[in-house]
């Protein structure tokens, strides 16, 4: 009995998820976590990487799945997996050039291949390939000498191993038997995140995603959060399950969408007081797909970018690197062009949060402390209104040219006439400096 208790009281301190009087507490976190939190919400933009097998078959990485390809198939096309030109310091010197303060990347995804070293399986790069390295730990070790965060994807759905049964939505056709213990299954998810946090030194959090493809299985969350959160008290748990926060998370995800605007048709129009992101292709698929040509423009991505920051969000834009280990040239070119623009308005996007007033459709607010930015996509925009009261302004100038503007305080708000020397190139940026003090 005596022991009964202390394990409780064990679990009950190490999860942090017994509930309170008023339930379980999306917000209470012990300070590293929470620091870890404000961290994610200045940082504002990141590379997302989806790499694994499945890009050697350029079809992105549904492939297995879309094309109904036996685990047997699959196994050996595992065996040719060799990206000898894959070069971790140039992936993270290209994603910090283009202003990326972390990478999200696949470590795991729903094809089960392990794309690090583990003991949980011999289904994994080092043991399973000729290429024997694990670009994980590569990753890892350059993110910390170039000063990013990383994030591993882990995916939760499985179409290889055995135990991932009963199934779900997904994974019918890769010829597993029709038998399987779901608990030795998540104890394997466990076994496989202890290594992936203990192996890597700090990392940023988890992305998790696939719980989708069984909604209603016991996923053992509590108990999986709270180990994450026991080996590294300050990783991140952001989840891509299209549902609203639940306890332990720490970030609250949106697939190919604002925070709310659920194009997609697949996210929750709820959005929480969490840390937010929107994920995004740069095309229209996560992994390497040969033909899918249908890259976004600079212009689109920044406006993104921009829009992302201005509902308070991070954007995680997504590159689909090539089987032997490089990124694809479009990728780079627009990282490059994403990077020079925020090297000059960085200033308006990074630590900042949601301005004054939603996105418009005319673009977007963002603020620090007492200055207001008002990012004006629409290039054919000669005026704009903020409809918000924002008390007397000291100043009004545009951020490329110090150029002052004219600001109108009407009913509706604070209207902006945009100077006609303003180039609307992408993003014309007005620096509103709230206060009474003129300067
Ligand atoms: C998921 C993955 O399946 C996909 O491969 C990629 O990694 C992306 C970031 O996340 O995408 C999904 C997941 C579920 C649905 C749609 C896209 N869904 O349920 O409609």
């Amino acid at each position: 009995m005596r022991r009964l208790i202390l394990i409780l009281a064990v679990t009950t301190a190490v999860t942090g998820l017994s509930a309170t009087p008023q339930g379980p507490s999306l917000t209470a976190v012990p300070p590293e976590r929470a620091a870890a939190r404000e961290w994610f919400r200045d940082a504002k933009f990141g590379m997302f990487v989806h790499w694994g097998v499945y890009s050697l078959l350029g079809q992105g990485e549904w492939v297995m799945q879309n094309q109904k390809l036996p685990s047997s198939s699959y196994e050996w096309l595992a065996t040719t997996f060799n990206p000898v030109k894959f070069d971790a310091a140039s992936w993270v010197a290209t994603a910090k050039a283009a202003g990326a303060r972390y990478i999200t990347i696949t470590s795991r995804h729903h094809d089960g291949f392990s794309m690090f070293q583990t003991k949980a399986t011999k289904y994994n790069i080092v043991d399973w390939t000729a290429f024997k390295r694990d670009p994980m730990k590569e990753l890892a070790d350059e993110c910390r000498r170039q000063g990013l965060k990383l994030f591993f994807y882990y995916s939760q759905l499985d179409w290889h191993h055995p135990d991932f049964y009963p199934r779900g939505g997904t994974g019918a056709a890769s010829g597993r038997p029709d038998s399987g213990d779901w608990n030795k299954y998540l104890d394997f998810m466990d076994d496989q995140l202890t290594e992936l946090l203990t192996r890597y030194g700090p990392l940023g959090g988890i992305w998790f995603d696939g719980m989708w493809d069984k909604p209603n299985a016991n996923w053992r969350l509590d108990r999986t959060y709270a180990l994450i959160h026991r080996l590294q008290p300050s990783a991140l748990i952001v989840p891509n399950h299209h549902k609203a926060p639940l306890p332990g998370e720490d970030v609250q995800t949106f697939e190919q969408d604002l925070p709310g605007a659920n194009t997609a048709g697949f996210n929750t129009r709820e959005i929480s007081t969490l840390p937010l992101e929107t994920s995004l292709t740069m095309n229209n698929s996560w992994g390497f797909n040969i033909t899918d040509q249908k890259f976004k423009s600079t212009k689109d991505l920044i406006g993104v970018l921009v829009r992302a920051a201005g509902n308070g969000a991070n954007l995680l834009l997504n590159v689909g690197p090539r089987p032997d280990g490089t990124l694809q040239p479009e990728a780079v070119t627009r990282l490059q062009d994403i990077g020079a623009w925020l090297q000059r308005f960085g200033v308006s996007i990074y630590e900042t949060r949601k301005g004054p007033v939603p996105p418009q459709p005319w673009g977007a607010t963002t603020r620090k402390d007492n200055t207001v930015y008002v990012h004006v996509l629409d290039t054919a925009a000669t005026s704009v209104t903020v409809a918000a009261n924002l008390g007397p302004i000291a100043r009004a100038t545009m951020l490329s040219t110090n150029e002052r503007v004219e600001t109108r305080e009407t009913g509706a708000g604070v209207t902006i006439t945009l100077p006609k020397t303003a180039t609307a190139d992408v993003d014309r940026i007005v620096l509103l400096r709230l206060g009474a003090d003129v300067r």
